[in-house]
Order: structure tokens, then sequence, then C-alpha cells
């Protein structure tokens, strides 16, 4: 293993002071099980601080943030976003060491951090409310107000770019944060909090308190003085969280990942639907909410399909991140189990595996790999076809027709995306709105990444959206003025 990053303050940032805890959380490498460093366990003491350090903040009653204009907001995030850049070898190694992701992965993502902060910097001072014509008498107008001290809690298969992603879009609409970010992962965090500090943000505006989900997360979900919520993470925590926002009349936005399909039509690019295909579901080992985890495929193409797909696979390579393998190892033991029990159960089920990737000769022992696997023959209804995994497991399935495949799209409680191949304008559209989800891509699967993109599901992936200005729109709430002038 080579030598770990420099690390980040391990203490929480509490009204821009780093606080240390009574207790601390061990964090382990995933790739060799060994640990790496003792990060903060915040109790409700510390989230009440936190929370008060945010609202006065957010009240003028620390620092100066509730007088910047949109301008000067706008140009701390270009500010930011620059010191990312320059600090984004070490951040990447944090990343990489962290969550155990491939390190073209983990420099992607902390690319994508800083582009969270450029986007939400131009757009910080293009909030427009509205003019509306009512009565001669009146004007009337509406203004994007922040909501003021906004809750975020985070998980851990994308740190950087999730906090990129909230609470880029809610400083650059003026609100202040508590951000929760996971036990099992937030070394990188730390650092972009640091890094925060260093460019000169006005204490209270961030606040990051790293701790345990019963503790530090439920304490500031409960919390009667947040004023927003935005929760990453599993449907049942997700649960648990809206219900205890909804005692305070808190608004939240939920983002529960999903069961997303890739529909393959014979007519299809079959290199750059594969190519895709496989892409979407070994990304960050499928612990991805995204992740393409069902591919449901035109019958008069099956068998090459899966051919195809079972040569790739079987090349598919697992080894600690810094190697930049195929498939980082998952983020821990409990993950590691989850999947593998239901890989387990899948054979007992006789569901057909396909092919399964390898593990690098000298990956650590201790490390917690799952290889890539590919399932097929399954029957409707079967559990791989309808839960999340999060693990790199490829669940096949074949359809007849296009109804058959809207049918077989639908057929999970999540919507969060979907990729539609084919060459068949009419098909392109038809299928875009019929399959129930947040994005649908044709010909191409997460448009890249592009943070510019509205994004959020429906049903048991969520509602809200986050990313582009939309996102933008989220951290804010509308206030209607009306002047009767007479
Ligand atoms: O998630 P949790 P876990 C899914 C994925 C995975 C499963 C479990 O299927 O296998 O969830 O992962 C905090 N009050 N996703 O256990 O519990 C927790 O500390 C308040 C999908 O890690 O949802 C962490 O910060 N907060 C997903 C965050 O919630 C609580 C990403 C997420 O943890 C809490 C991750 C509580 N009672 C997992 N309990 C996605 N949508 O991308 C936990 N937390």
């Amino acid at each position: 293993m080579r030598d770990l990053p420099a690390m980040p303050p391990c203490a929480a940032l509490i009204a821009g002071e780093w606080v240390r805890t009574p207790h601390v959380l061990s964090v382990e490498a995933p790739a060799t099980g060994k640990t790496l460093a003792e990060i903060a366990r915040c109790e409700a003491e510390h989230v009440e601080n936190a929370v008060m350090a945010a609202r006065q903040a957010f009240d003028g009653e620390l620092g100066d943030w509730s007088q910047w204009s949109a301008r000067r907001r706008g140009e701390w995030l270009y500010a930011f976003a620059a010191a990312i850049d320059a600090d984004a070898e070490s951040l990447a190694a944090l990343e990489c060491a962290d969550t155990g992701k491939p390190m073209s992965q983990a420099k992607g993502d902390i690319a994508v951090c800083a582009r969270y902060f450029r986007f939400y910097a131009g757009a910080a001072d293009k909030l427009h409310g509205e003019t509306i014509p009512f009565e001669t008498d009146y004007a009337v107008m509406t203004l994007r107000e922040p909501f003021g001290v906004c809750a975020q809690i985070i998980p851990w298969n994308y740190p950087a770019q999730i906090f990129g992603r909230c609470v880029a879009a809610a400083l650059a609409a003026g609100n202040t944060v508590v951000l929760k970010p996971a036990e099992d992962a937030c070394l990188s965090i730390l650092r972009l909090a640091q890094i925060a500090m260093q460019c000169g943000l006005p204490p209270g505006v961030l606040n990051v308190i790293p701790g345990l989900g019963n503790e530090a997360g439920a304490a500031l979900a409960a919390h009667r003085r947040i004023d927003h919520l935005s929760f990453t993470g599993s449907p049942a925590t997700g649960t648990l969280v809206t219900q205890s926002a909804a005692a305070n009349h808190v608004p939240v936005t939920m983002e529960l990942g999903g069961k997303s399909p890739q529909v393959v039509f014979a007519d299809a690019d079959l290199d750059a639907a594969l190519a895709a295909v496989v892409r979407g579901i070994i990304q960050n080992a499928g612990q991805t909410c995204s992740a393409g985890s069902r591919l449901l495929v035109e019958a008069s193409c099956y068998d090459e399909v899966l051919s195809r797909l079972a040569q790739r696979f079987s090349e598919l390579r697992c080894d600690a991140g810094e190697n930049d393998p195929d498939c980082g190892p998952l983020i821990n033991a409990r993950q590691r189990a989850k999947v593998e029990e239901c890989l387990a159960a899948a054979r007992a089920d006789d569901i057909r595996v396909v092919a399964e990737g390898r593990l690098a000769e000298d990956a650590p022992a201790e490390g917690h790999f799952v290889v890539p696997t590919l399932l097929a023959d399954i029957p409707e209804g079967h559990y791989v076809t309808c839960e999340e995994l999060f693990g790199p497991v490829l669940a096949v399935q074949r359809f007849e027709d296009e109804e058959d495949a809207v049918r077989l799209a639908n057929a999970t409680d999540f919507g969060l995306c979907a990729g539609v191949w084919t060459r068949d304008g009419g098909r392109q559209l038809r299928l875009a709105k019929r399959i129930r989800s947040g994005q649908v891509f044709v010909n191409n699967y997460g448009a890249a990444g592009g943070i510019e993109l509205p994004f959020g599901g429906v049903g048991r992936s969520g509602h809200g959206r986050e990313k582009g200005f939309e996102g933008l729109k989220s951290y804010t709430q509308l206030k209607t003025i009306a002047i009767r002038h007479g």
C-alpha cells in the first residue's frame, strides 16, 4: 500500500472552529480493512452547537454572511472551486483511500466537486423572481429567498461529489449549512471544509458534524431549528428522517437510490450500448444510486448481448483503488456481506451466473471485494431485479417487444434513471415518456455525469431535484410581495 495521504482535521467544524469530541470513530480503508483515521463522533450537544452556529450566521449574529450579496457569494464559490482544483491530487488520494474507489474515479469525483462550485458560482446572481400582472393599483413580485439553516445528511459512496452538489447550491442561494457526512467515508469532506475556511468562508456558514447516523444524524433530522433537510441514502433511513422532519414541518429533499434499467433494442449501436452498460454497473463497484443494475434486452439480440457481456465481465479486474482497477472493494464488511448473501440466495434460486470478473492476485486479502457478476434467466419479480443490491451485479432480462420492455422497466418501486438504446426516433420518445423515472437517457447513460442536469427520483427513489438550476431553486423558497400603490 502506498503512503497514506496527508490527513485533514478529523474533528467537527462548528462555528468556524475545529472541535474534538469525547468519543471518536475509526475509519477503515475498504481495500485493506486497516484503520485510516479516527474521526469525531458528534452527539446531540455538538449538533445543537452546529445548528445554533448556522442559525446565528444566517441571522447576522455571527460573521457577516447575511450581508454578502449574491455576486459576492458567487465570487467566493469561484475562488473555492479554484482552491479545490489546486488541491485535487491530495483530495483524490483521500477519496480513493477512504472509499476504496479506483484512483481515476476519485480524481473524476474531485473534478466534479469543483465543477459544482463553479456552476453554482455563476448561477448565484441569476436567481430571478417574477413580476405578476394583477390589479392596476398593485405591483406584485416574487423573491427567491434562502430557507435559512439547511441540514444535509449524506452517504459514503460519493462524499466529495455529494458535498459539491448539496453545499454549493445551498450556499449559492444564501443559506447556511450543517452537514452530517457518513461515518464510513468523510475524509475528503473534512479536507474540503478546511479549504473552505482557508478561502475565507465566515464562521458558522458551513458546519460539519461527523458521527453515527442514529446519533448525530437523528439529532440533526429532529432539530426544531433547521429550515430545510436534504438526505441521500437508503429508503429505510429516508423514511425515519422524513418522519422527524415532518414533526417540525421542515421541507425535505430525498435521494434514495434505485434499480435502474438499461433497455437495449436489437437496432441499437451495440458497441456503444454494451460499453455503457458495463460502465453503468461497475462504476464505484455498483455502489451508485444511479447504477444501471438491470439490463433488459430484446429477444432477437439477447444471446449475442449475453455472450459479448460474458466476455467483457470475465476480463474485469478487482483490486485496491490505488492500482486503478475496473472495480474497487465495497465500502465495508456489512455491504460486502449484503451483496454476497444476495448472490448466494440467487444461486440457490437457480439463477444463472453467466460470468464473473476476477480478483487481482496480489489484491489485499482483507479488502471487501466482490467480483463483478452477470446474472441471467431470472424469474420475473425476483428480488435481484427489484431491490437495490449496491454491488457490481448486473441482472439481465429478456423482452419481446416495446410493450414488454416498458412493463419490465416499470416493474420496480424505484424510479431514478433509465437508459434506452435504439435508433428508432419514435420509440426513443415513446419509451422516454412511458418509463417511470426521474431521468431517461437515450443512447447514453448518465449524460457524462452532467452536473447541469436536474436529478432526482420518483416513487421509492425519493422526491425533489438536485443538480442544475432546479437544484439551486430547491434550496430557495418563494416569497410573494404585493404592493398596493393606489
Ligand atoms: O445507508 P443509510 P447505509 C443504500 C444502499 C445501501 C443501503 C445501506 O442500498 O446498501 O442504503 O447503506 C445516516 N437518522 N444507499 O446503511 O443508513 C448515515 O450516517 C439520520 C443508497 O450506509 O441510509 C449516513 O450519513 N441519519 C444511497 C446516511 O444516513 C441517519 C447511498 C446514509 O446512511 C440515520 C448510500 C438516522 N436514523 C446507501 N441512520 C444512495 N441513494 O446513493 C443513518 N443515517
